[in-house]
């Protein structure tokens, strides 16, 4: 932990950096769920008052429904936007929603030096992945329009005016087994270049006391249970034959304790794919049971 004075103080470097820019307050979402989309605006247009947001709602939201704001006139629009490449020689256009505020009076401009958000809630896409909010802003003098986008990756280092990020977040639904067995949040690390192992972590909650007995997968020649334990002063992780799962209390598999090992990997893991995993279960009768799962590669979800 020798490390974290110093991430800490990246973080909020990066995060005032970001400050400057029209971001979402909060820029990570499930899919598929209802959202409340908070674009802040940070600073007027080099200086002078911010009197106007148009928000641009990304295809794929359903039901876009802004927050009226005390002192500013809302208007719903729908356009149609041209994307920026063509097919077969035909420009792509696209309907979408807009959502303007506008500054009712002088009084009610957002000065330079103040900030404010611009809410909107809407139903996300099922589809996982990056979403750029394109945002114009105008001003008492001069306006900024919020819309340069990477070429690729999610970076907005080097750019001018990016577009407002949404990291939308596949949902992992729980899964339970025909024997009771919950499954959340399941992930996998996904490997470097030449990494021939990784580790694979879980929630598990058994309705009735049982053991997990057992990991297998199609990707990996060997997998195993993992503990972490003190020896000497240094953490090492050893297999261990079975995993007690007590009734009702939700065992978690995380990273610097209990893990599936998986070992002798096929081919690399990477971030975002699927990899299935199947678990052997064993009840206090001593009956045998097994169910398939997918793991995400990944970091884990936050929640
Ligand atoms: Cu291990």
């Amino acid at each position: 932990m020798k490390y974290s004075g110093i991430a800490c103080l990246l973080l909020a470097a990066f995060s005032q950096h970001l400050q400057a820019h029209v971001v979402l307050s909060e820029s990570q979402a499930q899919a598929g769920a209802y959202f409340k989309a908070s674009l802040r605006v940070g600073h007027g247009c080099n200086g002078s008052s911010t009197t106007g947001i148009t928000v641009t709602v990304p295809a794929g939201f359903q039901g876009a429904k802004p927050q009226p704001k005390a002192g500013w006139d809302l208007l719903t629009r729908k356009a149609k936007l041209v994307q920026p490449y063509t097919s077969h020689g035909k420009l792509i256009t696209e309907d979408v929603v807009e959502l303007r505020w506008t500054a009712a009076s002088k009084e009610s401009a957002l000065l330079d030096e103040h900030f404010d958000e611009f809410s909107f809630m809407s139903r996300l896409p099922e589809q996982a992945g990056p979403v750029w909010m394109k945002v114009l802003q105008t001003c008492e003098v001069g306006q900024i329009d919020w819309s340069e986008v990477p070429s690729s990756g999610t970076s907005t280092k080097g750019l001018k005016s990016p577009a407002a990020l949404l990291m939308i977040k596949s949902d992992s639904a729980a899964v339970t087994s025909a024997a009771g067995i919950t499954v959340n949040d399941a992930w996998v690390r996904p490997t470097v270049a030449g990494q021939k192992s990784t580790g694979a972590f879980m929630k598990l909650t058994a309705k009735e006391t049982a053991k997990l007995v057992g990991v297998s997968s199609p990707v990996a020649g060997v997998a195993e249970i993992h503990e972490m334990k003190m020896e000497k002063d240094i953490m090492k992780m050893a297999s261990i034959p079975s995993l007690s799962l007590p009734s009702g209390k939700t065992v978690e598999l995380k990273p610097g304790g209990f893990h599936v090992m998986l070992m002798d990997l096929k081919s690399p893991i990477t971030n975002n794919s699927k990899v299935p995993l199947i678990l052997h279960f064993q009840d206090a009768k001593g009956v045998k049971s097994q169910m398939e799962i997918s793991l995400e590669a990944g970091m884990p979800h936050q929640h």
